[in-house]
């Protein structure tokens, strides 16, 4: 039985039209959870995946991003226990069910084993605001359709990693929330070995309906490190829809991939350095303000393992922490610095260069940095595929997009285009049909409304 209460909570998450959907499926899922751990009290947080209108790999340069929140989440059902136990199941078949007690260093399952998105957080919690955190009996629900589709650049990762954050949070009375909860949760993933930045799990916490979240990742210098500047932008008003379209291809073990990127900036970092010490760079973001022009003859195209030895800088243990690229990057000797730097370098300015066309309602500014941020996506940070080159090809050609461009990490996933309303169906058949008729694979197309940010939505008696 739904009691009022959840109806309205289902409201305020993911607005009216959705709510006797997830009604259905939030009852299938409290059944679930029944049926696996017994009658009796049992909480449900939810925790959005997103879209990255753009801004992309730039969050950990220390740069600026603008997501927005997905109505397709992870919801993860949970009861408390006495002792430091998780006992995770998962509502989708072939995941199996997972058990670990919480700790300080909690042993990493396997490479990509689900698992390790609920042990980085619980680790990470248990070391700042342990000893001696309780666990949980849990159940995951990430089920299409209303789950993140998986490993398609949307950061289903993130939200499982977010959701476990928050039921621990809750369940543990830890006064954490907002930017800082949101910075825990990013330390907390590179538990499974990449080292991303905060984004995802920023927009995952701070979302708000209809809105993209402004995002500048450098941390305050003056309010501690867990302060951030971002603000809501409004989308959607003037008649523009924003689509998300799944090329179906999914790249696994992009890790080593992700991770040879981020030791490319730092690299960058590290020979910007060299040519001014007096300036104290330790992100891209540092030298943001600096035209292009004058930081490119000090980068080079590509440099070798040898040559990085020599000037005193080790690629392999560039990326300090867990997962450095000697465990998880191809064996090559070249890093592409100049390029990449130069792509980062670009994005950040296109971010800051969105946000004001979006404010000021100037949608044929915001598509022609959507055709920028792709084309250096693909030419300067090369994580394009031939089906996204396809999918934006297609999206592109059809009358009524403002703009479209791979988003998330890359290596296949998803396109984002920006859309006149009227031509939402229109541009839907067009591109799933070309799509097909070029690649012989099935493009989804959907909608992003967002959802309310990350967080407990309906505590339930069950009896
Ligand atoms: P996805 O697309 O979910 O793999 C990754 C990183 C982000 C960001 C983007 C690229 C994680 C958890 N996420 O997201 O921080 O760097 O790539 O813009 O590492």
């Amino acid at each position: 039985m739904l009691t009022m209460d959840m109806i309205s909570a289902l409201r305020q998450t993911y607005g009216a039209a959705a709510e006797a959907a997830q009604a259905a499926r939030y009852r299938r899922a409290l059944d679930a959870f029944k049926e696996r751990y017994g009658p009796g009290q049992v909480c449900v947080f939810h925790a959005p995946g997103r879209v990255n209108l753009i801004g992309e790999h730039t969050d950990y340069n220390h740069g600026f991003v603008l997501p927005m929140a997905l109505d397709k989440d992870v919801l993860l059902l949970a009861r408390p226990r006495d002792d430091g136990a998780v006992r995770l199941s998962n509502i989708e078949e072939g995941y199996g069910d997972r058990r670990f007690d919480i700790a300080q260093d909690i042993p990493r399952a396997s490479l990509g084993d689900w698992a390790n998105y609920a042990q980085g957080p619980a680790q990470l919690l248990e070391q700042e605001y342990g000893p001696g955190l309780s666990g949980f009996d849990g159940l995951v629900d990430g089920a299409p359709p209303f789950g993140v589709p998986r490993g398609a650049g949307l950061s289903s990762s993130s939200a499982l990693t977010v959701a476990t954050a928050v039921a621990l949070v809750a369940l543990n009375d830890i006064d954490l929330a907002g930017p800082e909860l949101a910075d825990a949760c990013g330390r907390a993933e590179w538990y499974v070995g990449t080292r991303g930045g905060i984004m995802d799990q920023f927009i995952s916490i701070l979302a708000r309906r209809d809105h993209a979240l402004f995002l500048d990742c450098r941390p305050r210098a003056d309010g501690g490190a867990n302060a951030y500047d971002y603000r809501h932008v409004s989308i959607g008003a003037g008649g523009y829809a924003v689509l998300v379209v799944d090329s179906g291809v999914r790249h696994h073990n992009t890790g080593p991939l992700f991770n040879r990127r981020v030791a490319e900036g730092r690299i960058g970092v590290r020979l910007l350095q060299r040519h001014q010490p007096e300036a104290s760079i330790t992100h891209l973001r540092d030298v943001q303000v600096v035209p292009w022009a004058e930081l490119e003859p000090l980068l080079p195209e590509v440099i070798h393992r040898d040559e990085l030895l020599r000037l005193g800088i080790d690629p392999d243990t560039i990326l300090d922490g867990p997962a450095g690229p000697t465990s998880a990057t191809p064996d090559t000797d070249r890093f592409y610095v100049r390029r990449r730097c130069r792509h980062v370098h670009s994005e950040n300015r296109r971010v800051l260069a969105s946000v004001e066309a979006l404010e000021a309602g100037d949608m044929a500014a915001f598509g022609r940095l959507l055709a920028q941020a792709h084309a250096s996506a693909r030419d300067d940070y090369e994580i394009s595929t031939p089906e996204i080159e396809a999918l934006v090809d297609l999206a592109n050609g059809v009358p009524g997009t403002v703009g479209a461009r791979l988003t998330g990490a890359g290596w296949g996933g998803c396109i984002v285009a920006v859309v006149a309303q009227e031509q939402v169906a229109a541009f839907a058949q067009a591109v799933t049909r070309g799509y097909r008729q070029r690649t012989g694979l099935t493009a989804t197309v959907f909608p992003c409304q967002s959802a309310a940010g990350a967080g407990l939505v309906y505590r339930s008696d069950m009896g």
